[in-house]
């Protein structure tokens, strides 16, 4: 895994619940929906041109500038100040799982020819609430910065009827990890993950593979959904669902479901064009 934890900031837990108070008011956006099974949601903070409209992240070589929502968190801003270059910074945005929603597993990149060193600044979270990579699954802990490799596939996901909020920041591909958290206590205290996941079982897997006798334009999505999550709970790989819902379809037999899985992978995992969006 190459993802990992850069430090550890002390988070001012009154002054974090003001603004996080904002944000439950505020107006989250619907760009990137196609990526969310349930209520995964963002919104801006910084970008390219500081206008709230502007939603979508493309690789650009300006520092960020604040959104009028980034202007009214006055702890937010401190904590970029704070613990950031503010001159790589090229955006900044709140993600919001809540309850039973994650990310479909996905690669990042792929539209955008360039990267970002991505960094997650964890603001509230819970032990129901965890990110994948590859086989593996791990917990971002409140107050920890993390580097995420959005290269490699991945998700994020929430089991709680308390919703998750990380402080995302996208920096200037080109800096180095170790320069990238600044005033950050170093983490040796962490204790290593322990994968509590379940065995995965041809049990399982063909009960899975039973979704072939109900798929259909209908329910596509829910099935997806399902499948998105599976690997929260059981060890396999997070990319694996994407083979499952080819074999489903497959199983099926309609050629224009066993069409839009292999679509579905391509867009999420292999290639996707600039400002593409998936509907299934
Ligand atoms: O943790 C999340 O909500 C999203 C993780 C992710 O997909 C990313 O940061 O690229």
């Amino acid at each position: 895994m190459t993802t990992r934890i850069l430090g550890v900031v002390q988070l001012d837990q009154g002054r974090l619940a003001g603004d996080l108070a904002v944000l439950a008011k505020s107006t989250f956006s619907s760009e990137y929906s196609d990526f969310a099974c349930g209520r995964w949601e963002f919104c801006m903070l910084r970008n390219q041109s500081g206008k709230q409209e502007e939603q979508r992240v493309v690789v650009h070589k300006t520092p960020a500038v604040a959104t009028p929502l980034g202007q009214s968190l006055p702890y937010l801003n401190e904590l970029l100040e704070n613990h950031f270059d503010r001159d790589s910074i090229r955006y900044a945005r709140i993600i919001r799982i809540s309850e039973n929603a994650c990310i479909i597993p996905h690669r990042d990149y792929l539209e955008l020819g360039g990267k970002f060193v991505r960094v997650h600044l964890v603001l509230d979270t819970n032990e129901k609430c965890a990110n994948t990579e590859e086989n593996n699954i791990f917990h971002m802990g409140r107050g920890e910065i993390w580097f995420l490799d959005a290269s490699l596939t991945h998700s994020a996901g929430c089991f709680s009827a308390t919703p998750r909020s990380h402080l995302v920041v996208d920096i200037e591909g080109t800096r180095s990890l170790d320069e990238v958290a600044q005033n950050v206590k170093l983490s040796s205290a962490i204790n290593p993950q322990v994968d509590t996941r379940k065995e995965w079982t041809n049990k399982a897997l063909e009960s899975i593979l039973g979704f072939s006798e109900i798929i259909s334009e209908a329910n596509y999505r829910e099935i997806v959904a399902i499948l998105a999550k599976l690997h929260f709970f059981h060890k396999v790989h997070c990319g694996d669902m994407y083979g499952w819902l080819k074999e489903i379809c497959r199983r099926r037999g309609d050629p224009a479901l066993i069409e839009k899985a292999n679509s579905l992978e391509r867009f999420y995992l292999i290639d996707r064009a600039a400002g593409e969006v998936m509907t299934y």
